[in-house]
């Protein structure tokens, strides 16, 4: 077989052959859309051979398997970061350059696929990377879905949701599968009775059966063979299903079915097609799961020695009454040894102690939709009841049932039918314990454990911060792209002023990079020589940016009135989408844009500070945004964000974490020490504290802090907008529902931490170790670290095996143990 990635003339001729072919065209009178297409399938088509390999081998050696069910894969580009995990970028930028074409302009073509929220559909994404550089089995499955979450436009100074589709160019990953499609049932009737062996039986009537089809992209690991799946299923028509007199209702009922992503990361009451979709994926997720076993083993009895399923968070946690589902009514297994199987094979993860955002849904709606699911559920409650009862724990039950109050709680079932119950950073999983799944881990204690969350280090740094990335190889090496831990060589330098100063160049070129974009798409100047003060994630109350925009109002009433009073010239970069339907989120955003517009065409201040909205935050945005920053803002409330991941990504790229002792916080300052971050604000212990007296009052802090007093007054004084009740909202929150998120508590806190920083900032040497430091120590939070606890510990994976003729057949070099 010719490699065609082999040199520069040889993928030079392969490019220009296909181009040829596909488009009839000569490559230099080709569209700049079709090189890319033409690039993209080229190396797709290379990836078929790595594919093959890593499938022959899992097959051969009956290697366990991983399924990652999530109901979100932010995935953003693939084009570098396969280029680069195969090992063929250079190749390939030599040849488009002798084309007389930059591959960057290639790379930007792609559309993000933007197929979640936030930070639970990037991690799922991180992994996937991870576990396929780990040479280990791990698959994606999720929903194949039209458009990705909204973008986000700002008129008239608002958020406005625009559709995503990134399908315009189709996708050059994917590879459609119509002949592993699978039918999943919803509605109708159901008739069950026992035959003369006491052994259940149904007949199910369904109402509404659609076809699930899936389409597999190829996830490509680092310097290696191994290339795992991400399967996302489309909904399509089944033409015997459709009842007569109904055919409009049934295309539009199986269009909706994959049309987008719910954009709304916190729980709002229970919507059919939610559920609806949720089933979707699971029921054909779990199909394609025994199919593929049964071609290698001839039983489902080893299904959980080789096999493991992990739910992201509770979306599908419906894989636990569905594989009971088929093994019993399918497969002839009696409920305990049907149970055995599904416990050895779940696991779970949680990613919010926030209860109202514990996924619940209506009884009456799980029963109609899925009738013999909503059975199993039953059945599920009913042995729990007694175990419960059996081991003395009665009085706790209510805690912990799965039926009450009409609805299902998606939170226990997950845990009742998993082996394994997670949080994602030592806080949050502590809180799991102590707090929210008290009763729980006091019944199973042995169930419950933390996998903080990581990140890969390879988009995050390597590929999105090249700058970065070449300093650090001329310093320590290579290594540290497949072993993030010897990041940590780096502090033997952090001392080195020459190192100090080439690494303030190269912050100075990334803030070159975002300042260009800044002026590109907002027209707006900002100067690279301020600091760079970024908070980006989903807009929410807990996280607080209301805080951030608050404080950066009062910097600026207080340049307005006191001419003596200036700061250390600072940018400070907001980015984040609020849900539709969340209003609050929405008005605080509107907040951030009329103080950026006021402040941003001030004469005098705008010399001081500037504030940036970057609209539409995506990952492509975050590949730009993050590592141009010197301040990471994680100032969520204590106790509310599980982890949060743009806090380690922040800290891979040098910047000093401005934050709460909240989520991960706590162990990224636990690594780099209390001195190489600032750590600001109420503690969890101390929020709890104030809670139980029940001492919080606003209206004394507003009298007793005539700054803040003046901020919240320019909230309804026509200082930002010249309509008095604009931001009633915010107003109303802070000030007469008793600001549930503590922003008035930790004001002050928060502006000493900003003055503190600022005082930091100016001492150049200092800032930068600190930097280096935070680098060296952010080894820790790859997630090639989470991902190896999670298989040792959980999944029990081992590698996958290649020979050396294999890894040479590639062009990669097998590690030595
Ligand atoms: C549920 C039901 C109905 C509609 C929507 C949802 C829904 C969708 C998305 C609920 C939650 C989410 C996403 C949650 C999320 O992103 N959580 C974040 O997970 C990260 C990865 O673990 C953590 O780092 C963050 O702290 C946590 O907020």
């Amino acid at each position: 077989m010719k490699n065609i990635f082999s040199d520069a003339q040889t993928f030079k001729e392969a490019l220009t052959t296909e181009v040829a072919h596909r488009f009839g065209r000569d490559f230099e009178d080709a569209y700049p859309e079709e090189r890319y297409l033409v690039l993209g399938s080229l190396i797709r088509d290379q990836l078929g051979n790595t594919w093959k390999e890593t499938k022959k081998s899992v097959a051969e050696h009956h290697t366990k398997q991983l399924y990652y069910f999530s109901m979100e894969f932010l995935m953003g580009r693939l084009m570098t970061n396969n280029l680069m995990n195969m090992g063929v970028y250079d190749v390939v930028k030599e040849a488009l350059d002798d084309l007389g074409m930059d591959l960057h302009n290639l790379e930007e073509l792609e559309a993000d696929a933007g197929l979640g929220n936030g930070g639970l559909g990037r991690l799922a994404a991180c992994f996937l990377d991870s576990l396929a550089s780990l040479n280990l089995a791990g698959n994606g499955n999720c929903i194949r879905y039209r458009y990705g979450l909204f973008k986000q436009e700002i008129i008239n100074d608002q958020q406005v949701e625009k559709p995503d589709c990134w399908l315009r160019l189709g996708n050059v990953w994917e590879v459609w599968k119509p002949q592993h499609d699978v039918r999943v049932k919803f509605g109708g009737t159901l008739d069950a009775y026992m035959d003369q062996f006491g052994k259940f039986h149904s007949n199910y009537h369904p109402s509404f059966v659609v076809r699930a089809v899936p389409y597999d992209e190829p996830i490509v690991g680092y310097h290696t063979p191994t290339t795992n799946t991400l399967r996302l299923w489309d909904a399509a028509v089944d033409e015997e299903s459709v009842q007569a007199g109904k055919l409009n209702e049934y295309l539009n009922a199986v269009s909706a079915l994959t049309a987008n992503v719910y954009p709304d990361d916190s729980t709002e009451e229970g919507k059919e097609l939610r559920l609806k979709q949720e089933y979707f994926f699971v029921c054909a997720g779990v199909d394609q799961i025994i199919r593929s076993h049964l071609r290698t083993y001839p039983t489902l009895d080893n299904l959980g020695e080789k096999t493991a399923i992990q739910l992201n968070d509770t979306h599908p946690v419906l894989v636990i009454p569905e594989l009971m589902r088929v093994l019993m009514d399918d497969y002839n297994y009696n409920w305990d040894d049907a149970w055995n199987i599904v416990r050895q094979t779940v696991a779970y993860t949680n990613h919010t102690i926030m209860s109202e955002a514990l996924e619940r849904w209506p009884q009456h709606l799980v029963r109609n939709l899925l009738p013999r699911i909503y059975m199993i559920i039953e059945e599920i409650e009913r042995r729990f009841y007694h175990y419960v009862q059996a081991r003395g724990m009665g009085n706790r039950f209510a805690e912990m049932s799965i039926l009450k109050d009409q609805q299902v709680h998606m939170a226990s079932l997950a845990v009742v039918g998993s082996h394994s119950v997670n949080g994602v950073a030592a806080i949050h999983s502590e809180i799991l314990v102590n707090d929210v799944m008290n009763a729980f881990a006091t019944l199973w204690p042995e169930r419950f454990n933390n996998k903080t969350n990581g990140v890969t280090h390879r988009r995050w740094l390597v590929y999105s911060n090249p700058q970065l990335t070449s300093l650090l190889k001329e310093y320590i090496g290579d290594g540290f792209i497949r072993h993030p831990e010897q990041l940590e060589k780096l502090m033997e330098y952090v001392d080195d002023p020459t190192l100090q100063e080439k690494f303030m160049n190269v912050k100075l070129e990334r803030k070159k990079i975002l300042a260009k974009y800044v002026h590109d798409e907002l027209g707006i100047d900002v100067d690279v020589n301020t600091v760079f003060d970024v908070q980006c994630k989903r807009l929410h109350a807990y996280k607080r940016q209301l805080m951030n925009i608050m404080h950066v109002m009062s910097l600026y009433l207080r340049m307005k009135q006191d001419p003596n009073f200036r700061v250390q010239p600072t940018t400070y970069f907001f980015a984040a989408k609020a849900a539709p339907g969340y209003a609050l989120a929405k008005e605080i955003i509107k907040l951030i844009v009329k103080v950026a517009n006021r402040v941003n065409n001030d004469p005098l201040v705008s010399r001081y500070m500037k504030v940036i909205f970057i609209p539409n935050y995506s990952v492509s945005i975050a590949e730009i945004l993050i590592n141009a920053a010197d301040v990471s803002e994680q100032i969520s409330m204590a106790g509310k964000e599980a982890s949060g991941t743009s806090n380690m990504k922040f800290m891979m790229n040098g910047a000093l974490t401005l934050g709460t002792l909240d989520g991960a916080n706590v162990e990224i300052v636990e690594q780099v020490g209390y001195e190489n971050a600032k750590i600001f604000g109420l503690r969890v212990e101390e929020l709890e504290e104030i809670k139980r007296h029940n001492s919080y009052d606003v209206w004394s802090i507003y009298n007793s802090n005539p700054n803040l007093a003046r901020v919240i007054d320019s909230l309804h004084d026509c200082t930002w907008s010249s309509n008095p009740n604009e931001f009633q909202l915010i107003f109303n929150d802070l000030m007469l529902h008793r600001d549930e998120f503590f922003v008035l508590a930790d004001f002050d806190a928060y502006a000493q931490a900003h003055r503190e920083v600022s005082a930091w900032y100016q001492n150049r040497p200092a800032w930068a170790r600190a930097m280096l430091i935070n680098i060296a120590k952010s080894g820790y939070f790859s997630s090639d670290r989470t991902i190896r606890q999670y298989a040792n510990e959980i999944w029990g994976l081992d590698e996958i095996q290649f020979t050396p003729e294999q890894y040479e057949k590639f062009g990669f070099e097998k590690e030595a143990e």
